[in-house]
């Protein structure tokens, strides 16, 4: 019903165009997408399908067919257009077998290819897909590109070159792992900064949230869509994640377990709500780790959830801060106004679906249902669902945003930690960063095929 009263109201007020304002009822357009259209619907099409909203599902579809267009002159995100668009479109592609979204999918991969002229192939954030044109976001570091959107393409351009035959697509984030390799890491930390044409690290900056976040998830998600066979991507997560436990992981003097963020050596007590992720990321990933570790990475998921669940509990309305710190005798609390907003975000609840479905531990659904009460309660408003400007306040004040991520992820989420395990199961099945489900490529997938023939 959640999904519906979402849908409907994009439906209603602004079909066709990226995402809805749901208090002025009307369409939004963020230039993350430049003037590629439809963002929602191509984010929501999975999440319809695997909640069997066929009617909306086969309107989505059609819309797709007729009117999502590449051929325009738009300045976009390379990251956030492959983890919604092409995401979106692969999974739609091998949930209902609809050849129009593979073709999609791969066409605007194409389109993507340009991004990586760079002397060493790090690609450029901003992309202008008529053009070929490409260049940093100007905030960044000396011209940097920025990990955790060079590091979020592996899982996707996998699948287009398994879809479209072309090597070229696993070729170029291939080559991105090369150039990582061949770097030194400060204390053996990725550095969120990194310039595509000297092939150096920018301001020795590291975050597990904003800015290297879904990096280490797609090292980890490689390996496992890898059937496993993807040694590289495996040894590259765990030891990223040894650095992270020994020089960014701390404890409160209250007993939450917390990631901190590294500025140079020094650490800024301060976990974003972005990085709540890794806690399923961890609990995801305890099985690959060394014998010895795979109870203490579950654990360290399960402190994880904690301390996030506790960063939402100790609000006004239940839902959590953009950015919660551990100084100045608080503890998982936002201190400053422009950390207090909270944007219909997933990770949280990303991390009690992945520590329901590992644990089974019940306190996952009750959590779950916390926020989904606070959600009817504070979120949603006649024209959909909205984002809220200060979650400490008792009165709302909503930011008129319904951002397509909380169709794709948000609710998907939350309906696969109240289903069974056996709908998209891991053994099958690894989520992209926008929650789209893609299938594991079975080592002997290729045989199958061939026999097929
Ligand atoms: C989503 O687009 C993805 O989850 C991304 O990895 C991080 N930001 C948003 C949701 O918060």
């Amino acid at each position: 019903q959640m999904m519906k009263h979402a849908w409907d109201n994009y439906k209603r007020y602004a079909w066709g165009l990226n995402e809805l304002k749901p208090i002025s009822k009307q369409g939004h357009s963020s230039n993350l997408f430049g003037n590629i259209q439809g963002a929602t619907i191509v984010d929501a099409l999975d999440t319809l399908y695997i909640m069997e909203m066929k009617e909306e599902f086969k309107e989505a579809k059609e819309w797709v067919e007729k009117n999502l267009d590449f051929n325009v002159n738009a300045e976009i995100s390379v990251f956030e257009v492959n983890i919604r668009f092409v995401g979106g479109l692969l999974s739609a592609y091998y949930l209902s077998g609809e050849e129009v979204f593979r073709k999609k999918a791969v066409e605007l991969g194409e389109k993507l290819l340009p991004a990586f002229n760079t002397p060493t192939g790090i690609p450029w954030a901003l992309l202008n897909i008529k053009s070929g044109i490409g260049r940093n976001w100007p905030w960044a570091s000396g011209g940097s590109s920025i990990l955790a959107e060079f590091g979020t393409l592996h899982l996707e351009f996998v699948h287009l070159s398994h879809l479209s035959g072309n090597p070229v697509f696993a070729e170029k984030v291939m080559n991105i792992r090369k150039v990582l390799n061949r770097l030194d890491k400060p204390e053996g930390l990725y550095p969120n900064y990194l310039n595509p044409s000297s092939g150096q690290w920018g301001q020795h900056h590291v975050s597990i949230g904003g800015l290297g976040d879904s990096f280490y998830e797609y090292l980890l998600k490689a390996w496992l869509m890898s059937d496993k066979s993807d040694e590289e991507g495996k040894k590259m997560y765990y030891e990223a994640v040894q650095a992270i436990e020994t020089h960014l992981i701390r404890k409160s003097s209250g007993g939450l377990t917390y990631i901190a963020e590294w500025k140079g050596g020094l650490l800024e007590h301060k976990m974003g709500h972005l990085t709540c992720f890794a806690g399923g990321m961890f609990a995801l990933g305890a099985d690959g780790a060394p014998s010895d570790k795979t109870g203490h990475h579950i654990e360290l998921g399960a402190e994880i959830a904690r301390t996030c669940h506790e960063s939402y509990d100790r609000t006004s309305m239940k839902l959590g801060p953009e950015a919660f710190r551990f100084d100045g005798g608080v503890e998982a609390i936002a201190t400053r106004q422009n950390e207090k907003y909270y944007i219909l975000r997933p990770e949280v609840i990303e991390t009690y679906m992945y520590m329901w479905r590992l644990t089974h531990d019940p306190k996952y659904r009750q959590w779950g249902w916390e926020a989904v009460e606070a959600l009817e309660k504070h979120c949603r408003v006649d024209g959909g669902y909205s984002g809220i400007r200060d979650v400490y306040n008792n009165h709302e004040s909503h930011d008129d945003v319904q951002q397509s991520f909380f169709l794709s992820e948000t609710l998907k989420y939350l309906y696969l930690l109240f289903s069974e395990d056996d709908l998209l199961p891991f053994e099958h099945w690894v989520f992209n960063t926008e929650a789209h489900p893609l299938p594991v490529l079975h080592k002997d997938d290729g045989n199958k095929e061939e026999n097929q023939k």
